[in-house]
């Protein structure tokens, strides 16, 4: 791109799910066009000395020339992946555990165990990563499965960074 640019300021992450983003762009005379036309003030965004500004020949700038093309627009950012976190308790059965892991989780048994002990071990432990629905549906799930049995199993979510 030459001698154009555009800058873009998008609001921060807010929510979970989509994220519509205000983001401005301002569109930037050529350096030549710039010198001729006047100056973009970084403070105001506005152009000044544009009103003065001879073009070429000397002919006066046409009115058109004065204009600053700002213009907003929404921008839809990706959504933010869920972790599902499982969290350790002292009754559900180690083997419960890892049979929830490989049925919910579709886990292989050296996985679906090192997950489990990680969270027996250090309190919890992050299960995998999903969209939002699916990341809650499947605690849900898993929590539940737990619960049919009288345990206090406890698969939660939360947003990634
Ligand atoms: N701490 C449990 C036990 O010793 C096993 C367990 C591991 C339970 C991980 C929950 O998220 C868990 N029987």
């Amino acid at each position: 791109m030459t001698g154009r640019s555009h800058e873009e300021r998008a609001s921060p992450a807010r929510g979970s799910g989509n994220r519509p983003a205000n983001v401005t762009f301002t569109a930037e005379l050529s350096p030549t066009a710039r010198a001729s036309f006047g100056r973009l003030d970084p403070q105001s965004r506005t152009w000044q000395n544009v009103g003065s500004a001879l073009i070429g020949s000397g002919d006066p700038m046409p009115d058109t020339a004065n204009k600053t093309r700002t213009r907003t627009r929404l921008k839809t950012e990706r959504p933010r992946l869920h972790k599902v976190i499982l969290v350790n308790d002292d009754y559900t059965p180690r083997e419960f555990v890892v049979l929830v892991l490989k049925a919910e989780f579709r886990m292989n048994e050296d996985h679906a165990y090192r997950v489990m002990l990680t969270a027996h071990q250090r309190g919890t432990c992050v299960v995998a990563v999903y969209a939002q629905d699916i990341a809650e549906t499947k605690a849900t799930r898993a929590t539940d499965a737990g619960r049919a049995k009288g345990y206090p199993l406890l698969f939660t979510t939360e947003p990634e960074e």
